[in-house]
């Protein structure tokens, strides 16, 4: 018998921009990735979100696959300008009627869908505006909440506000390579307290209404190790967790930011600076659950790395991403670590308590082989299989996981890598007007649906 419980939800998820397309059909306005994606060098070839794999023309034959799956939930996001096409004001009918039919057509074949309000497409008017560097962005974002609470609230039980804000913020206001490409930490810092400010907003809203279900913050999931056992490097490692962890938590699941690194930061660069009223609404509005996106561990040196590799970073003169000598990476450079996933959801556990939990992505970007025509994706059951192994191992130590979500449901577009990368169960063919097919994975992650985790 394996440890899932019978309620426990087996899904798969997606994201908007990177599955849709129709970028300006039916009245969409244009979101950041729309404008940020048609400069030239600004993503890996060019590609950009525009057709994407189509699936606001094929949401019929997608959702009849993840019937054909068997799938239990699915996590999608709403494109907020498809809704709101100048971020707050004017309603697009057309937008809502999407969703309102995607949802409509997930329950009509018992697929409890999960909502992301936000998965980085943020109206352009709105950047316009100061983005979330304004205040008046989380006052939107409100107003866009409660526009979906309405028309879907009585439909959807599982809402998440944000997903991953160290990625879009990180990459927004520090990297530079997402939009809206700043590099200025003190920037960076006060965006994310509006994020976390529209957060609690749209949970007070949620609550408010009087909406019958849960609300929630997706966060990646990234333990960390030190390379050594020195004290710098188990220092350095320390410093990871709670810049790129707790910084990112606590907020939403205690209602405030760590103290020492709340001081530190306001000393060093004056941020964040609290509205009145800030640390109540912080402290009164904390999620029912946490969803954890899990994809790799960062191994932690003191010192920078010999020779530079891509995707290792961390921050610059405090802490080093490196790679492991002795661990497996992906051809991107990521690590796989599936007792990451175990020890990642038990730190959970131990820091916030007994906090319900989704695992809302996990999986493997890789170049899938195809052979006589059948995408064989075997390395991608491979690493699925290892890590409900690890996830069973946390449910087996007391963690509360209420479902999981490979990400993702249908090859899609990676956001700086393109078509190339893939993570889906199903194949896009885009020599052949986008076609889809099932691939290997897709016959496996039935089996482990139908028999409740039990064969894999
Ligand atoms: C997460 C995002 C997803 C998805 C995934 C894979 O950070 O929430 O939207 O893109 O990572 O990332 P990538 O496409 O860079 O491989």
């Amino acid at each position: 018998m394996s440890a899932f419980p019978q309620n426990f939800l087996w899904g798969a998820a997606t994201a908007a921009y990177q599955v849709e397309g129709a970028y300006n059909e039916d009245g969409k306005g244009p979101s950041i990735w729309d404008i940020f994606s048609h400069q030239p060098g600004a993503t890996y070839q060019g590609t950009n979100g525009d057709v994407a794999v189509d699936h606001y023309h094929r949401v019929k034959e997608d959702v009849e696959l993840m019937a054909e799956m068997g799938l239990q939930s699915y996590r999608f996001s709403i494109s907020w300008p498809r809704l709101l096409p100048e971020g707050r004001g004017k309603i697009n009918e057309a937008g809502v009627k999407f969703y309102s039919d995607l949802i409509d057509a997930l329950l009509a074949h018992n697929i409890e869908p999960m909502i992301t309000l936000y998965h980085w497409d943020l109206p352009q008017a709105l950047q316009d505006e100061g983005g979330w560097e304004a205040r008046s962005t989380a006052e939107a974002f409100e107003e866009y909440a409660r526009l979906c609470y309405s028309r879907f609230g009585s439909r959807v039980k599982k809402w998440a506000t944000f997903n991953e804000t160290i990625v879009f913020i990180g990459h927004g206001y520090i990297t530079g390579s997402h939009p809206p490409s700043v590099r200025n930490p003190a920037r960076a810092i006060q965006a994310c307290h509006h994020v976390f400010i529209a957060h609690a907003m749209a949970v007070k809203a949620f609550r408010g209404m009087e909406i019958k279900g849960e609300i929630g913050f997706v966060n990646v999931l990234q333990p960390h190790s030190p390379l050594t056992n020195s004290a710098e490097d188990i220092a350095a490692t320390e410093l990871a967790d709670a810049i790129h962890t707790h910084w990112l938590y606590d907020p939403v699941l205690k209602g405030r930011y760590p103290d020492e690194l709340l001081a530190q930061s306001q000393a060093l660069w004056g941020v964040p600076r609290f509205a009145p009223g800030d640390d109540e609404l912080l402290r009164n509005n904390r999620c029912d659950f946490i969803g954890l996106n899990y994809y790799r561990r960062e191994t932690v040196s003191a010192q920078p790395p010999k020779e530079k590799v891509s995707g290792e970073q961390g921050v610059e003169g405090l802490f080093y991403f490196v790679r492991n000598p002795e661990s497996v990476y992906t051809e991107w450079g990521w690590e796989i670590w599936p007792q990451g996933l175990t020890d990642g959801i038990m730190m959970i556990k131990e820091r916030y308590g007994d906090i319900p939990i989704y695992i809302t992505e996990n999986g493997l970007g890789a170049v899938d082989p195809i052979i006589d025509g059948e995408v064989v994706d075997d390395p991608r059951i491979d690493f699925l299989r290892v890590h409900i192994d690890a996830l069973e191992k946390a449910i087996e130590l007391g963690a509360d996981v209420r479902g999981y979500y490979p990400w993702s449901f249908i090859d899609l577009l990676s956001w700086l890598n393109g078509y190339k990368k893939q993570y889906g169960f199903v194949y896009v063919d885009h020599k052949q007007n986008l076609a889809r097919k099932r691939k290997k994975s897709f016959f496996w992650y039935k089996d482990v649906i139908a028999s409740r985790g039990e064969n894999r």
